[in-house]
């Protein structure tokens, strides 16, 4: 009998942050591939509708039939999109590709057409509670070989994620507290005009203590409006950011025009859409200079290299999310995607925690501000359920940012 899906095995897991990965097994003894479909905060919203939904239809499938898996997955069930289907399409999709490149003997990059670099140039975070602070982290980023880094600052009157209180972005799941209610979400209150100052001042320290050599980039995190995005970009055109990150929130297409209008500094978005679709208008009226949606939410590695075409011929650059919340198959995905397609541009990352390589082993290795993609067969990475099981899941909320009269913020 011709080669089949037999089993779909969906792993939740928190070595030190939560995690969905999904294994396909084969009809081939030892014959199996390994998926990430954490989404940060819904993790159980995505294993469900894996195991309950997905599940069914996959077994009996020939997993060589990624495309066809991949539309029926889509369209063939009518409801379509959205970041709960869209992640657990991609961790089916990124497991059907590792089978595909272990039939073949071929690491992932080599199946996409075949290396266009050597390795992929990595930015990693850093925040701090003012601008000598970023600059300190700024500086241990650079001692460890990053030449691409992507500074916060605290906002006077926030704290915690993107209000940032010391270092980078710890807090951007909190657990629930062990008598089992949920941790506070508010902190304190995150004001556009505080925020608008504090950035400018920041990019200024730096250029002025760093010089020009180490390429900057700064997330907005969706929070601001059209005109304010606009002063912004315009207000760092000086300091030549490599981009500026998410400057409106993802409903909002059109309003690039407003911050295009406005400045050179160049404008990536992207890692809250879910399809080729969302990306289309920004691409094709050319008003972002990177697309960086999230292998994992938009169904995976089939619909990355499709933006990834879409972007070429209008000078796009790919920027694909890599922070923590992202798994080490994402991870692998993002830096086989980068190695082969012609139009990669940065490939984000932050080291992961330290018990995360006994669960997942074989992310991609990280040397003097590059990521080297595995050269084992298919995505490289691997899952142990037995030490996965060692590391129960825990719930974890993102924060939820308010404004000084109360009402709820983007974060
Ligand atoms: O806040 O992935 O660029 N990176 C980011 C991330 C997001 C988280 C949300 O789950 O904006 O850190
Ligand atoms: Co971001």
């Amino acid at each position: 009998m011709s080669l089949r899906i037999s089993d779909v095995r969906v792993v939740v897991t928190c070595p030190g942050r939560n995690y969905v990965f999904v294994k396909i097994v084969t009809t081939e003894p030892g014959l199996y591939g390994v998926g990430d479909a954490t989404l940060n905060g819904r993790e159980l919203a995505v294993a469900t509708a894996l195991e309950e939904h997905v599940k069914p239809l996959l077994i009996g499938k020939d997993p060589d039939r990624i495309e066809d898996i991949w539309q029926e997955t889509f369209r063939g069930t009518y409801w379509r999109g959205g970041p709960v289907l869209m992640t657990a399409l991609a961790g089916v999709d990124m497991a059907l590709w590792d089978i595909k490149g272990k039939r073949a003997g071929m690491p992932l990059y080599s199946l996409l057409g075949g290396r266009t670099r050597q390795s992929a140039l990595a930015y990693t975070h850093v925040g701090g509670t003012d601008p000598e602070q970023v600059e300190d982290h700024v500086r241990e980023a650079m001692g460890k070989g990053f030449r691409v880094v992507r500074a916060q600052v605290a906002v006077p009157g926030a704290t915690g994620t993107y209000g940032v209180g010391g270092r980078s972005e710890a807090a951007s799941a909190r657990w629930e507290s062990p008598d089992g209610g949920a941790m506070p979400l508010v902190e304190g209150n995150w004001e556009p005009d505080a925020y608008l100052r504090v950035v400018p001042r920041l990019f200024e320290h730096l250029r002025t203590s760093l010089g020009d050599e180490i390429a900057l980039l700064h997330d907005v995190h969706e929070r601001l409006n059209p005109i304010q995005a606009a002063r912004l970009a315009k207000e760092l055109e000086p300091f030549h950011l490599m981009f500026l990150e998410d400057p409106l929130r993802p409903e909002h297409k059109e309003s690039f025009r407003v911050v295009r209008r406005a400045s050179t500094t160049p404008l990536a978005m992207g890692e809250l859409f879910h399809s080729k679709y969302e990306c289309l208008p920004l691409i094709t009226e050319q008003l972002i200079d990177y697309i960086r949606c999230d292998v994992a939410h938009i169904g995976g590695i089939t619909e990355a290299r499709k933006i990834a075409a879409l972007a070429e011929p209008f000078q796009v650059l790919t920027a694909w999310h890599g922070p923590g919340d992202v798994g080490p198959p994402t991870h692998a995905a993002n830096v086989h995607l980068d190695c082969a397609i012609p139009n990669f541009g940065v490939q984000e990352m932050v080291f992961f925690p330290e018990a995360v390589p006994e669960v997942c082993p074989g992310a991609p290795e990280y040397r003097d501000g590059y990521l080297w993609p595995s050269e084992k067969p298919g995505l490289g990475v691997d899952l142990d359920e037995e030490a996965a099981a060692k590391y129960p899941y825990r719930r974890g909320y993102l924060p939820v940012v308010r404004r000084a009269d109360g009402s709820v913020h983007d974060w």
